[in-house]
């Protein structure tokens, strides 16, 4: 976080810990080590912003609610993790946000940034897809890995995103499953879509970039037509607004959680979690419109497992899956 960064978000921590109360601008200057007039400077801009900090005067500053916004102090005033959201960017407006994070990591940016947008013009699916990305209701996320390992061990981070979803869900109470190789579904209906991209260089993993596109907010009719009967949102499984922060937070979070432990070599977990909440094995399926069979188990570089009517066991890294029961 830079310098500048900290000093709002640490604004924002005092006068969350204390909101509704009257902070005086002498005691906040203090605590942050600047004059008054740089501090009100400060609230001033947070307010730009749109964080509603009201100026009492001659007494201070009170906050007395919180809107569902993603601006980077206020998402980092309340993450708490070691390598994923070290730098965190928010744009209004993106064409995709993997396509920015991709190049901003071919110029140097480090691991753990994080890139978000309201809305995306371009947001993308796999083989050219789209991703239907509203304005304000839902979250649409890239973050820039750098992870010492081969190339070989890079699905396995595909496997690590989708639990960190699937997980973040689960503790809403709502019912999550993952569906190969990088769908989270409700009911079977789709609730997030995964990208993730990787670039070699010399042989080595030079970057590999999480997408996260999750439907929180949308509602039934937002989606277009082709979507309505495929599609669903966490606002339309719980029956309620959510808070898009909240489930940000906690999504970068469990995404932390995991990879630290993936670069730690504890991969075991991640694997009986996915294979827990697992909605493709055990299935009837049709991969890629030509291969049926019953989808039988997963290997640790994150293939499935084809059991065919032959007999047959097929390995298959990428593709798309039909259930068909
Ligand atoms: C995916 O592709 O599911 C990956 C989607 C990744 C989106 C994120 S958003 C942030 C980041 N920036 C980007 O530009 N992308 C990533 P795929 O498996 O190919 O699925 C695409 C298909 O999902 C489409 O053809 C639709 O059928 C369906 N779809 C599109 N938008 C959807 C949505 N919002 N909710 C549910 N299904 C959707």
């Amino acid at each position: 976080m830079s310098e500048l960064q900290d000093k709002d978000v640490l604004i924002l921590k005092i006068l969350r810990e204390r909101e509704g109360e009257v902070v005086s601008g002498e005691e906040l200057a203090i605590i942050l080590g600047i004059s008054r007039v740089a501090l009100r400077k400060r609230i001033y801009k947070l307010k730009e912003e749109g964080i509603p900090i009201k100026v009492v005067d001659r007494k201070g500053y009170v906050l007395e609610s919180v809107p569902d916004i993603l601006i980077p102090p206020l998402v980092l005033s309340e993450l708490n993790t070691e390598v994923i959201g070290t730098k965190y960017l928010f744009f209004e407006v993106v064409d995709s946000t993997n396509l920015l994070a991709k190049n901003m990591a071919a110029k140097g940016e480090a691991e753990g940034t994080v890139i978000a947008a309201d809305y995306q013009t371009k947001g993308r699916g796999r083989l050219g897809r789209k991703w239907f990305s509203p304005k304000g209701k839902n979250l649409y996320f890239s973050v820039i890995l750098r992870p010492p390992v081969s190339a070989a061990l890079v699905p396995q981070l595909t496997m690590l995103s989708s639990v960190a979803v699937c997980e973040a869900l689960r503790d809403m109470g709502v019912d999550a499953l993952i569906k190969w190789p990088n769908d989270v579904f409700v009911k079977g209906r789709k609730i997030c879509g995964i990208l993730n991209e990787m670039e070699i260089k010399g042989g080595k993993v030079d970057f590999v970039i999480l997408g996260i596109g999750l439907n929180v907010n949308v509602k039934e009719d937002d989606f277009p037509s082709d979507l309505r009967n495929i599609a669903t949102s966490l606002s339309i499984e719980l029956g309620y607004e959510v808070s898009r922060r909240e489930v940000f937070v906690r999504i970068l979070e469990l995404l932390d959680k995991w990879y630290v432990r993936f670069l730690k070599g504890e991969r075991k977990e991640l694997f009986y979690f996915w294979r827990e909440h697992n909605y493709t094995l055990g299935k009837r399926v049709l991969v890629d419109g030509k291969l049926e069979g019953f989808a039988i188990g997963v290997t640790p570089y994150g293939e499935l497992l084809i059991r065919s009517d032959d007999g047959e066991v097929v390995k298959v890294s990428a593709g798309d899956v039909d259930i068909i029961n």
